[in-house]
């Protein structure tokens, strides 16, 4: 026999009794040989895989020690959804689950349950085909993922083929990934010698462990796997039970909880329940509740899905804990769309598994509502991954100098105006304003906490289309401070590109090829490219139309801003001014939120200095005159409208008739050509009457529309 005939055979064995040793550690947690006797087997497999690179089998157990790092990952689309499971937090609802289970089956009996911990780690999909690990991807938005391979061949408890016989062809097994907590604390020891950043819990260092660019990295943080459910399978047979089918998985060489039960009726789940709560410390992984299924296939089949989750099955989680802290001081953070949100600093304290030293309150209304004051002793709450949030205050511990939460009246990152959200309501008859829990930043195009949105957005394909400026090099750009506002974008030079991470000659050039196409758009795209909230592509359009050129929208804009102003002044905030009447509220489309919106970004001068940069620059469209009066057939028609129409809201006939150029006022006057009368008409009608306007029936004001 030649040398590699021999290495050929030594290799297969070695490859044979490793992956044995690992399936009797994990799956069976039975091993049957020292981990030193282990770590020699492995150590002569990799020799002799040096010795014979080409000898080396995808599903080799060095396989496991990772790859070369990829660029990124690539998508996978889920062919069966990755749903996501109802919650349960009391035992009524435990109880309602299983009622309603029993009623939609018509069966009083009670149902058995396969009952498992639910681990607080990230959902994987793992796909066999011939029984080979194929590929693995994360669950993403549920439709689709990201392929995650390398990364999971590094992990023990996957298998990276499966063992015996009758698998099927193609079976896509689900499961999670999860950090054991000793790997954990290991890990996070390791970090804090190193000088970065603690994971905060076991499923945010599992999930930043399993998407690493680099799988050798992902190799070194004893990640585990267990397998619980299934998506694509083709196969001749397949068992009639939940638990028959882990039962023959765990021959195959797939490893299930060995904590998994098999439970019946609802009091089966309820002191499964209690069973596992009480041994959830002494568990060598977190887990955040358990999961009930019901284990008959055929009646899964049966009681089918609403919406996102399946039917027949429930996770119960424990209950959130709670402590008291200090509240320290209360900071406004600023989202990527210019909202604030107060974000409570705290004395640290040890919550849910986590140190927590800040907490959200979610938005101005919660903090006011709940009456937090800065050095408060506050009730803190945390479950699982969710963000800590500030339950209750415990006033009898208030101190006298404890301070009340305010609003910045500017931007902390930018300086920018801060603005209240508003909306217009009718409210007997009279237009309000009425005011929102959000506070938002209105320096959209200048605020850097804002800054790498809007500058995606800007170059979005829809807007100025410039290809090959996407998330990582923006990330890139403002890091190195090249980019600070979309002007910036038309300053950037081939030596500054070319210098950057992963950007050759070659991409440096297409990308100022790019950036030098986008200059000529058209004024739509220009203005949709703002990103205006609440402006889409279509009003963007419209109002591109409409105005005909930015100066007439801005000017419009700016009025708008003033009358809202002036609005907002009034006490009992009733509009003196119908401000529907306003120029900017005659573009079809346009609403109030729409039109507030665009009065408070042509109203923040670090907006419109952005604007005048974009133009210097040499950003242009072609300017045209107001072409209102060719698109509106109703143009100069001012009508009312009274009662409920059959076949259309008000707001649709509203849109309809705005769309056509027309106009919709609230009351009617001798200006008014038409009163659309519905049922049940108001005390509009005997005042048309009285000054004889013209009336138009439901019927007629289709015509109208339609001719
Ligand atoms: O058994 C399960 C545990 C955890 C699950 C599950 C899960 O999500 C975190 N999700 C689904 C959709 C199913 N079983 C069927």
């Amino acid at each position: 026999m030649s040398d590699r005939q021999g290495a050929e055979q030594r290799l297969r064995s070695l490859r044979d009794a490793l992956h044995h040793h690992n399936y009797l550690y994990y799956v069976l947690d039975a091993p049957e040989i020292p981990d030193s006797e282990y770590d020699k087997l492995f150590r002569e497999l990799l020799e002799l895989e040096r010795a014979f690179p080409d000898l080396c089998t995808p599903d080799s157990p060095s396989q496991r020690v990772g790859a070369a790092p990829l660029r990124e990952f690539g998508e996978v689309r889920h062919v069966v959804p990755m749903l996501s499971l109802e919650n349960a937090f009391s035992d009524d609802e435990v109880r309602a689950f299983d009622a309603r289970v029993r009623e939609r089956l018509g069966d009083d009996e009670p149902v058995t349950y396969a009952a498992e911990p639910k681990l607080d780690g990230l959902a994987i999909s793992l796909t066999y085909e011939h029984g080979v690990l194929s590929r693995g991807a994360t669950r993403g938005d549920g439709s689709v993922g990201e392929d995650v391979t390398p990364n999971v061949r590094t992990i023990a408890s996957v298998p990276l083929h499966l063992q015996g016989s009758g698998y099927p062809a193609a079976l896509e097994v689900r499961g999670e990934i999860y950090m054991p907590k000793k790997a954990f604390e290991e890990l996070n020891r390791r970090q804090l010698e190193r000088g970065d950043k603690a994971f905060a819990n076991p499923r945010n260092a599992a999930a930043g462990s399993l998407r690493q660019l680099d799988s050798r990295i992902t190799a070194s943080r004893n990640l585990e796997f267990f397998a619980y459910a299934w998506g694509e399978v083709r196969a001749s047979a397949w068992p009639d039970t939940h638990s028959q089918v882990l039962a023959r998985w765990r021959d195959w060489g797939l490893r299930t909880n060995p904590e998994n039960r098999m439970v019946h009726g609802v009091q089966g789940c309820l002191e499964y329940f209690r069973r596992m709560s009480g041994k959830r410390e002494s568990l060598p992984y977190q887990i955040d509740g358990v999961v009930y299924k019901v284990d008959r296939l055929d009646w899964q089949q049966r009681l089918g899905f609403v919406a996102h989750a399946p039917r027949w099955a429930l996770a119960h989680k424990f209950p959130a804990e709670e402590v008291t802290t200090r509240l320290k001081a209360v900071e406004f953070q600023v989202g990527r769309t210019g909202a604030l949100t107060p974000v409570a600093r705290l004395e640290p304290v040890f919550v849910g598994g986590a140190t927590v030293s800040n907490a959200t309150l979610h938005n101005m209304d919660e903090v006011l509502r709940k009456d937090v004051r800065v050095g408060d002793t506050v009730i803190v709450r945390r479950a699982g991954d969710v963000i800590p949030e500030i339950v209750s205050v415990v006033l009898s511990e208030r101190p006298a100098d404890a301070r009340q939460v305010k609003v910045p009246v500017k931007c902390p990152v930018c300086g920018a105006h801060v603005e209240r959200e508003t909306r217009e309501r009718t409210k007997q008859g009279n237009t309000v304003i009425e005011e929102l829990a959000a506070w938002r930043c209105t320096g959209r195009l200048a605020c850097s906490a804002q800054l790498a949105q809007a500058i995606l957005h800007f170059a979005g394909r829809r807007a100025l289309d410039i290809e090959g400026l996407g998330e990582k090099l923006v990330a890139q750009l403002i890091a190195e401070k090249l980019l600070r506002s979309p002007a910036d974008i038309y300053a950037l030079s081939h030596a500054q590109l070319a210098g950057l991470e992963r950007m050759g000659d070659k991409s440096a050039e297409n990308l100022l090829a790019a950036i030098a196409k986008s200059k000529t758009t058209t004024l739509a795209r220009f203005l949709y490219a703002m990103g205006i909230p609440e402006v889409g592509e279509v009003s963007a359009q419209t109002l591109a139309g409409h105005f005909g050129s930015l100066d007439a929208l801005q000017s419009a804009a700016l009025q708008y801003a003033a009358e809202l102003t002036q609005a907002r002044r009034d006490a009992d905030r009733a509009l003196t001014k119908n401000l529907a009447n306003s120029a900017l509220r005659q573009v079809p489309d346009i609403g109030p939120e729409a039109a507030a919106s665009l009065a408070q970004f042509f109203g923040e001068p670090h907006n419109q200095t952005v604007i005048r940069a974009l133009r210097a620059a040499g950003v242009h469209w072609p300017e045209g005159p107001v072409r209102r009066a060719a698109a509106g057939r109703l143009h100069g028609k001012s009508f009312v409208l009274t009662g409920a129409l059959a076949g259309m809201s008000r707001e649709q006939a509203r849109e309809r008739i705005q769309a056509l150029g027309g106009k919709v006022t609230g009351s009617v006057s001798r200006n008014t050509d038409y009163l659309v009368v519905g049922a049940e008409p108001g005390s509009k009608l005997a005042e048309a009457r009285r000054l004889g306007v013209r009336e138009l029936n439901e019927a007629q004001l289709r015509d109208l529309l339609d001719s």
